[in-house]
């Protein structure tokens, strides 16, 4: 086998590794009544993720890549995601904090045999490149970015620190302009890129302008200051419904603080940052602001060709700032730090046509639904992402501060439903040229 053969395998196993790194930070961080706590009925009982990460792995990797016995089939049925809805595992008979942690250790050890003998090299689709293990490695970090959101929807003292993100030089704002036509969205190549992200296809996108950074805090408050979420005129009709439903008035954890606005954050509330962007926001209310602003959100594709198109060659990078694989200099990622930095911060990671912080930061809502590309195929389970296709799910794109850099990449597309505001979701403004 070639060297570089083995170079992916170390590769693969420090992933796995700094996944569950992550995962054990996360749960350490509370005690066993916090961790099957049920701390909103939108999130699973942190227990459940911890134990649902490791069933997972056992699925794919100990029973179908490595074809050993199973660990533990009798609780594959509590830990099936489409079995229970998030708000009823409190009360399954789920493995409590202790039993959980011995059975994703067991796992863990089997996975790692698993991959001491497998051929990335050749074979089943599954295991070339790694796949499915990178699958896995993504599994497990996109469910610490869920944990993240449950830590912040969770009442009581802080747990959580780390340092302030660093600020910017100087502040980015105003718009670039994307010059219409052709460019290549979704991937190919990209070895562990999902399903949804595939295949590589060309995209005409007519000319448009894009906001050079996320809406910010400051001008948030400016919508709300102008009677934003009072006003129809600028809400959808679905979203004035839900507006008046659910009584919005200001984004999630957000109170008044005198004549401005606090937010809490990991349970510390603090003056909202001015030149933030704004966090914890719906699609609707993004984009209600848009409206208010004489703007709209991107579509699916012109985000992506503002995250990839290079002008100089016409070809789609991996990321904004190149083919490298994001470090911190290049954006806010990976819970380095517990919120979005300032626009200006990451001016590594800007675009060739200075688009900055595309990547990290903020979840940024599209204006587009979920559906997959031309020539999608469902792999290797249609559950992924098959089964979400439709009208009812809006693309988010380029991740958050909580998520981490294997889990993010300039094609990578999550989605949720428009009223969801517990994922760290912001967005940026669009115009037509
Ligand atoms: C792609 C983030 C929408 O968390 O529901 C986790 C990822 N899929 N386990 C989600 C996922 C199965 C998914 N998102
Ligand atoms: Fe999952």
């Amino acid at each position: 086998m070639t060297t570089e053969t083995e170079r992916l395998r170390d590769r693969v196993a420090a992933e796995l590794l700094r996944a569950r790194d992550r995962t054990v930070r996360l749960t350490e961080a509370v005690d066993e009544g916090d961790l099957v706590a049920q701390h909103s009925p939108l999130m699973s009982p942190l227990v459940w993720d911890l134990a649902h990460v490791g069933n997972q792995e056992e699925l794919w990797l100990v029973r179908d890549v490595g074809g050993r016995e199973p660990v533990r089939r009798d609780i594959d049925e509590l830990y099936d995601a489409f079995k229970h809805a998030r708000r009823d595992r409190r009360a399954l008979p789920l493995l409590n904090a202790a039993e959980a942690r011995r059975y994703v250790a067991q796992v863990r050890d089997k996975a790692l045999d698993v991959l001491d003998h497998a051929r990335l090299d050749q074979g089943r689709r599954l295991v070339a490149d790694g796949f499915a293990f990178g699958m896995i490695v993504q599994h497990e970090q996109q469910h610490d970015e869920t944990m993240l959101a449950t830590h912040q929807l969770r009442a009581g003292p802080p747990v959580l620190s780390a340092a302030a993100p660093p600020s910017p030089s100087s502040v980015v704002t105003g718009e670039a302009f994307v010059p219409g036509g052709p460019f290549t969205m979704g991937t190919s190549t990209e070895a562990w890129a999902l399903d949804n992200e595939r295949p590589a296809h060309q995209v005409l996108v007519p000319g448009f302008h894009i906001d050079r950074a996320a809406v910010t805090n400051a001008a948030y408050a400016a919508f709300i200051d102008a009677g934003g979420y009072d006003d129809p005129r600028w809400w959808s009709t679905p979203g004035w419904n839900h507006r008046q439903e659910a009584g919005l008035v200001a984004p999630a954890h957000w109170q008044r603080d005198g004549r401005g606005w606090a937010a809490t954050t990991f349970g510390r509330t603090e003056p909202i940052v001015p030149d933030e962007p704004v966090v914890h926001v719906g699609f609707h209310e993004a984009s209600a602001y848009a409206a208010w602003a004489g703007k709209r959100l991107p579509t699916e594709a012109e985000w992506e060709k503002a995250a990839r198109w290079d002008p100089a060659t016409g070809r789609s990078r991996r990321y904004p700032w190149g083919d490298e694989s994001p470090s911190p200099h290049h954006a806010n990622l990976g819970q380095q730090h517990l919120r979005p930095a300032a626009a200006g911060a990451f001016p590594a990671g800007a675009s060739p046509l200075g688009v900055h912080q595309l990547i990290g930061d903020v979840w940024e809502w599209t204006s587009s639904d979920f559906h997959g590309y031309p020539g999608f195929a469902a792999f290797p389970y249609r559950e992924y992402s098959e089964v979400f296709f439709g009208p009812d799910y809006k693309v988010l794109r380029g991740g958050s501060f909580g998520t981490d850099r294997s889990a993010v990449r300039g094609t990578f597309r999550n989605w949720d439903y428009p009223i969801r505001r517990q994922i760290f979701t912001g967005f940026r403004c669009a115009r037509d040229a």
